[in-house]
Parts: C-alpha cells; sequence; structure tokens
C-alpha cells in the first residue's frame, strides 16, 4: 500500500476526487459558496470567505517537527515516534462523510531543473481552491512517489486545542490538522518550500529562504536583482511590487515583481540563482491601497482571487478593509460574517488585522516578463529588513560576510498579527525564519556561511527598517514608493559608484549620495544609540550561547570585533 492509499484508510473519506485540472477547481468554488456561506464578488471570479474566529493567523505553538534529536531555539520538536501516533489519533476517521480531494502539484517552473512536486491531500475545498492559486496543478506527480513532498491535511473537528501543523522532515511529509488557515494548510507554501526544502537545501547544498525577488529597471545597473528577507507582514508584498514615484519613473527607473515571499537560492557556477517557487500571492490586505501598493490593488481588480477575513461591502460586492482610502461601506458583512447597517466606526476594525488576499501572480501589473525563467535570476543584492522603532538604521550595508550573517542571525522584530500571540513586543527573528526552522539554527549558519563563500561572485549585503520612529513616535522614513531612494543607494553601492561613511554597525550612504525626500532628516535616519547598541550585543551574546555547539565561531568573532569597535 503506498502512502495515500495508508493515509485513506485511516482517515476514511467517503469519496476520493484527484483534483487534476482547473475546472474542478471551479466546480469546488461553487461549493465554497453554496455550502459554506461564502461570497462570489462582482466581478463573478473572486470569491470572499471567513474563517473560525481562533484559527485566523499561524500557529507557531502548534507547528512540529518530528526528530529524535533535540533541535534548539524556534522549533518545537517531538519524537518521531510520539509524532507518528499522533498523527494515527487525530486523523482516525478525521475526514468520515466528508470527500478528500488529492492535489498533485509542481513548485518553481515546470521545465526547470530547480522545481520540486508535492501532493496534499485535504478534506477543505478552501484549501484546494488556495492551493490551485499558489501552486500549478501538476498531474505527472501522481506517476511516481518518489521525492514527491506529501501533504495531508484535514479540518477534522476544528478543534483549536487539537490544531497541529507536523513536519517529517527526513520523509518529506507534513500533517496539519484541526485548522483551515493558510499558513497552517496550505502545505505546498511555509511547510514545503521553506521548511522541507530548507532541509532539502542543507542536504543537497542550495538555501529556502522566506524572500521576495524583484528586478529594478535603471539606467545605473541592467536588470538588477535583489532578494529580501523581511517577517512576516513587514512589508514584503509592498517591496517586491513597488510602484515608484513620478520623480523615478520619468527617469527609466521601475520595479519588477518576480515573487513576495519564498526564494530558493542555488549556487550554480559560483554564482547566485534564484527562483520563486509559488506561482500566487497571500498577501495581508489591512493597509492595502492605491497610495500604498496601487499594484496589489490592480492585482485584484484582475480577478480570480480570494479574500480571507476582509469585510466586504455588500451594496457593490467588493471587499473592504482597514487602510483601503475608501469610506466605511453604507451596508457592510465584517470578517464574521455579521452584516451591518451605516456601522459605527468604533465597532470596528471590521476586517480582521491579518485578513488576507490569494492572487494568481499573472494578475501582477508590474510581474517581471519572464519571472519563471527556467533558470533563474542572477542575484546582485541582499536586502534583510525588520520592523523596529528604534535600534536600527534605515539601511547598512553589511562590511564583510561575516558581519552581513551575523547581522542576519541576530535580526529581531516587532511581533505582527501573522502569527498568533501579542503584537508589537520585540524579538529575535534570525533570518526572517524564526517560524519556519526545521534544523538547528547553528547549522542553518554554517550552511550559509559555506554556500556563500563557495561563490566566485558575492552579492553584497544590505539591512533595512523602514519603521523607526523619532522622539514623539512619529516614522522618521514616509516608506513605501519613496523606498526607491534607499534601493538607488544600494544600486549604486553595487555598481561601485559611491563611497560610503563606516560607523560602528557598518555602512551608511554619504549624505550627499542619498536622494531623500526633503521631510526626512539625515541624522534621524541614520543615528543610533551606541549605548543602546551595545546593551544589545550583550543580549546577543545570550542568543549566541542558546544556540550552543551548533553556533559558528565567525558569529563569535564578529561579536566581540563589534564590542572591541566600540569600546575604543
Ligand atoms: C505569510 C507569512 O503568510 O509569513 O507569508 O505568514
Ligand atoms: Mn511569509
Amino acid at each position: 500500500m503506498n502512502k495515500l492509499d495508508e493515509f485513506l484508510s485511516l482517515a476514511r473519506p467517503s469519496s476520493v476526487l484527484i483534483v487534476d485540472d482547473y475546472l474542478k477547481v471551479e466546480k469546488l468554488k461553487e461549493r465554497l459558496i453554496s455550502d459554506y456561506g461564502f461570497l462570489r464578488l462582482a466581478d463573478q471570479t473572486s470569491i470572499w470567505c471567513y474563517s473560525h474566529p481562533q484559527d485566523v493567523a499561524r500557529s507557531e505553538e502548534a507547528t512540529f517537527i518530528a526528530s529524535d534529536f533535540a533541535l534548539g531555539p524556534y522549533i518545537n520538536t517531538i519524537s518521531k515516534f510520539e509524532a507518528r501516533n499522533l498523527v494515527k489519533e487525530l486523523f482516525k476517521g478525521s475526514m468520515e462523510n466528508k470527500e478528500a480531494y488529492i492535489v498533485p502539484y509542481v513548485m518553481g517552473p515546470s521545465n526547470s531543473k530547480f522545481k520540486r512536486v508535492g501532493i496534499t491531500i485535504t478534506d477543505s475545498p478552501y484549501v484546494v481552491v488556495n492551493m490551485a492559486i499558489l501552486n500549478k496543478i501538476y498531474p505527472d506527480a501522481l506517476k511516481n512517489f518518489d521525492n514527491v513532498v506529501l501533504g495531508f491535511h484535514s479540518t477534522a473537528s476544528m478543534d483549536m486545542k487539537k490544531k497541529r501543523v507536523i513536519h517529517f522532515t527526513e520523509d518529506l511529509e507534513v500533517y496539519s490538522v484541526n485548522t483551515n488557515y493558510g499558513g497552517n494548510v496550505l502545505t505546498g507554501k511555509k511547510c514545503f518550500s521553506l521548511r522541507i526544502a530548507s532541509y532539502l537545501g542543507k542536504m543537497e547544498g542550495w538555501l529556502a529562504e522566506h524572500m521576495l525577488i524583484s528586478k529594478i529597471i535603471n539606467p545605473i545597473i541592467n536588470d538588477f536583482t535583489f532578494i529580501a528577507a523581511l517577517p512576516s507582514a513587514c512589508g514584503k508584498t509592498n517591496l517586491a511590487m513597488l510602484a515608484v514615484p513620478l520623480e523615478y519613473a520619468d527617469r527609466g527607473w521601475s520595479v519588477e515583481t518576480v515573487g513576495d515571499d519564498i526564494c530558493w537560492i542555488f549556487p550554480k557556477d559560483g554564482q547566485l540563482r534564484v527562483i520563486n517557487p509559488e506561482y500566487g500571492f497571500f498577501g495581508v490586505a489591512p493597509g492595502t491601497s492605491k497610495r500604498t501598493n496601487p499594484h496589489f490593488m490592480e492585482a485584484f481588480e484582475a480577478g480570480n482571487c480570494v479574500f480571507t477575513n476582509t469585510a466586504v461591502d455588500l451594496d457593490k460586492l467588493e471587499p473592504w478593509w482597514e487602510g483601503i482610502d475608501k469610506p466605511i461601506p453604507r451596508r457592510l458583512r465584517t470578517w464574521q460574517n455579521l452584516d451591518l447597517i451605516e456601522p459605527n466606526p468604533e465597532l470596528g476594525p471590521f476586517a480582521h488585522s491579518n485578513s488576507r488576499v490569494t492572487v494568481p501572480i499573472t494578475n501582477c501589473p508590474c510581474l517581471y516578463k519572464q519571472w519563471d525563467n527556467p533558470n533563474g535570476h542572477l542575484v546582485h543584492a541582499i536586502i534583510f529588513g525588520c520592523r523596529r522603532h528604534s535600534g536600527m538604521p534605515v539601511v547598512f550595508q553589511a562590511r564583510s560576510l561575516d558581519e552581513a550573517i551575523y547581522f542576519a542571525t541576530m535580526l529581531k522584530s516587532e511581533r505582527t498579527s501573522a502569527q498568533e500571540g501579542v503584537v508589537g513586543a520585540l524579538r529575535h527573528d534570525p533570518f526572517a525564519m524564526r517560524p519556519f526552522f526545521s534544523y538547528p539554527i547553528g547549522e542553518y549558519v554554517s550552511h550559509w556561511l559555506s554556500v556563500f563563500r563557495s561563490l566566485k561572485e558575492q552579492p553584497l549585503f544590505f539591512f533595512v527598517n523602514w519603521f523607526k520612529k523619532d522622539s514623539n513616535g512619529q516614522f522618521v522614513w514616509p516608506g513605501f514608493g519613496e523606498n526607491i531612494r534607499i534601493l538607488e543607494w544600494i544600486i549604486k553601492r553595487c555598481a561601485c559608484r559611491v563611497s560610503a561613511r563606516e560607523t560602528f554597525y557598518g555602512y551608511i550612504p554619504c549624505e550627499e549620495d542619498i536622494n531623500l525626500p526633503p521631510s526626512t532628516s539625515y541624522s534621524q535616519l541614520f543615528e543610533i544609540d551606541p549605548e543602546a547598541f551595545e546593551d544589545e550585543l550583550d543580549e546577543n551574546q545570550v542568543f549566541l550561547e542558546a544556540l550552543g555547539s551548533s553556533g559558528p565561531n565567525e558569529l563569535l568573532r564578529v561579536q566581540s570585533y563589534l564590542k572591541d569597535q566600540l569600546q575604543n
């Protein structure tokens, strides 16, 4: 018996449908409307859905890696034996009286040697409809199960206390149960593309990262490619599809998107090639507007989207959320399916702060034409970003590979609503991968160092923070389209067009080399309190020690160099 049959005899669905074409997906979309009370929106191709009120974000506490070894900080481990027993218990009869859907799919361009394939079995039509946007249906995956990543998902009883997402990295299997939230259940996404793929990358010499991929068309370096890691809900999608201000557009600048969330990185002939394994976006809705991300708004208008936990304007049958820059609708359905007439704004928010839009990548008006080039894209710059009101300048460049890896490991960011828990608290988020590590962080850092040391051409490393505030709590940087000014400096550094000012934490722009908007103050953007930095180094020391024996010595060396420099 193969693994799929074994699973089916455990979960016991009443019937099984192989979803090997998009017509079947359309029928399931119909079912979401007829059986689940979701809405078809005015464009006729997009739908609106809502969720269980406690199933609105990724659940880090419920996510596990099955391993017989302790894997260190940020990884919940469960022994393989216990995990197998738990899977049996949680999935036993979980699909009774339900239909099971088998979805074969490919990640990455199907004609690329970098591609990987997966099969997901689920009892949730919502999952199928979303996966058909984010992944490409690929019936060939069913021919041979070798090296195929298998995802097993059941909404079961939706008992939130029994929510689990369990990964067997060596066996290429993921089990997700008692949840229907995208990041927990779209097994091609975080589970496969990050957790399983980064484990495979470690074994095979490549990297799977929580990064966007974008091109900048510009007069300095033709076809410039950068990849950028930012924690969840910190602006990856906005940066990936940045709309440049007129002043830049008139001078031939634009940003074109390759991917907004996941990047697979392959060293090849001494260079770095990257692909986006996904076929769509799963972006945060609140705050998105014609002003903040006009390209994403245009992508929604192209249809075939799934809006989850937004509000709906019932007169226009259009989605609505806080920050959309449209008045609160007269007749509104809230994210929890409550209909209100002329709602009192104080009763809001009406959309959940982590409400999402699932969008086909081909809807993106600024999609790079050869986004799915089977050979991938050559990387010029790597950016790490975070959300911090203090302690990090708006941009700096790392002075060396070791320092870059040190600062990436020590990345910290304020918590957002993309994960369950209290929003705003500063927490370590190494490489913006904290929720997605599947093997010890120290080994992960060593793997990065070994991949980058093998290169003949090194990309440059930069760190950005669009969220720095002044002493009155006001943002010091306007963000969004204006971020192109920072990217311009990054390109100039990559092209060796400008020198830089060295500080105790790295290189920052010389005032005359960066085109700052008139409303900003150079010193506010770049100044960091040396005493606070020193405290942070002490705290980093504790973090490094927690990595234990797997923490590479390079990080300790950078740590003591930074400390000496400060003291001198
Ligand atoms: C996402 C996330 O959905 O990081 O991309 O949570
Ligand atoms: Mn993400």
